[in-house]
């Protein structure tokens, strides 16, 4: 065997290994003028044996949060900033404006009386309501007022804008697959001259259409939700049942997926959601999917444990799950989880894993 003869000393081995380092180091240096490298040096990054993150498991809690957007208030408003929004920046992602490799999120707050100028983008954005009551968002011309717990979709390209008749701070979660269509380099977005668009269609026109086991005769099935706000008034009670009658995932708890009524698909094709009520006392079993996962609570307090890691979370604190790394939740009360991940784009791509 060749290597067992390499080995053997008095055929010229050192000297031999010192040649062929000296000619590949040679080589490689030759190649590099032409903007080419081995394979071989880069085979494990490139094709590693399981999936590696940058991202870290990492908690947001509620009561920072809002005192520090709150101060934001009285430095900026929400018009000439546009958005005014605070970035949930993962700590392994810093500068980067993601929570995970492919998702920004990110606290939006719009004071009494403000609004959030009307623009569209290939982004899609989700909503998740944390605090205050009464703040729209208008898309597409039909608003959608919201309350916490609510899920509120923009997909892509649809005008989009924002504002508070309430007399309360109306304070969100932002979800978006930004980083992903960066990632493909594919982003145009645009302002509209108008800061608000028209209200062309009936307050919760989208939800009482689509979401109630009917559908307008002739509905095309599309790949993103005709349904604006799903909201927590409907939502809520449909875990509370699945709980009462027992139906809790070992995992997950008693767990919803939101769906697209025109095809059963998730919401928006790069990004999906559920809802969960884990009942006082539940400890899950370990999970992991190839889906970094962003997590609001609703409702409740509890802890998650991710790897050697332990997050703790009470009522609207946002934590995040990197792909890959095995996780269980703890519900120390009855407990409503939201979560939202790009699992939709993956599966679409053949790549999603989920195991133990
Ligand atoms: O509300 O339209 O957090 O366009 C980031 C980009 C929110 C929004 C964000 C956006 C929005
Ligand atoms: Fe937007």
């Amino acid at each position: 065997m060749a290597v067992a003869a390499a080995k053997k000393p008095g055929n010229g081995a050192p000297d031999r290994k010192h040649n062929i380092e000296t000619m590949r180091e040679a080589y490689y240096a030759r190649i590099a003028k032409h903007a080419m490298t081995p394979l071989w040096k880069v085979m494990s990054t490139l094709v590693p044996d399981e999936p590696v993150t940058r991202c870290v498991p990492a908690v947001w809690h509620f009561d920072d949060v809002k005192a520090l957007v709150m101060e934001a208030g009285g430095l900026i408003t929400a018009e000439e900033a546009k958005r005014r929004v605070l970035i949930l920046e993962n700590p392994g992602l810093r500068g980067e404006s993601r929570i995970t490799n492919t998702l920004f999120a990110g606290i939006q707050m719009l004071l009494p009386g403000e609004i959030a100028p009307a623009h569209r983008h290939v982004s899609s954005a989700i909503r998740f309501v944390l605090d205050g009551e009464g703040a729209y968002t208008a898309v597409e011309g039909e608003k959608a007022f919201m309350a916490p717990g609510d899920f509120v979709i923009t997909a892509n390209w649809a005008a989009h804008d924002h504002g508070n008749p309430s007399d309360k701070p109306m304070l969100w979660l932002d979800v978006l697959d930004a980083p992903a269509v960066n990632f493909f380099e594919t982003s145009f977005g645009e302002d509209f001259e108008s800061p608000t668009q028209p209200t062309t269609r009936q307050d919760g026109d989208s939800l009482s259409l689509y979401g109630s086991g009917v559908l307008p005769d002739g509905a095309l099935s599309v790949n993103r939700t005709p349904v604006i706000n799903y909201t927590y008034a409907r939502t809520r009670p449909i875990i509370e049942r699945m709980l009462r009658s027992g139906e809790i995932d070992k995992r997950h708890g008693a767990r919803v997926r939101y769906a697209n009524p025109s095809n059963g698909g998730p919401v928006l094709p790069t990004m999906g959601a559920h809802l969960a009520m884990l009942p006082k006392g539940f400890r899950g079993e370990h999970y992991r999917s190839t889906d970094g996962t962003v997590f609001a609570c609703a409702e409740g307090r509890g802890t998650t444990n991710v790897d050697s890691e332990v997050l703790e979370w009470r009522c609207n604190d946002v934590f995040v799950v990197p792909p890959w790394k095995r996780y269980f939740h703890n519900a120390a009360e009855q407990s409503v989880l939201f979560s939202i991940s790009d699992r939709p784009a993956q599966e679409a791509l053949g790549i999603w894993r989920e195991g133990k």
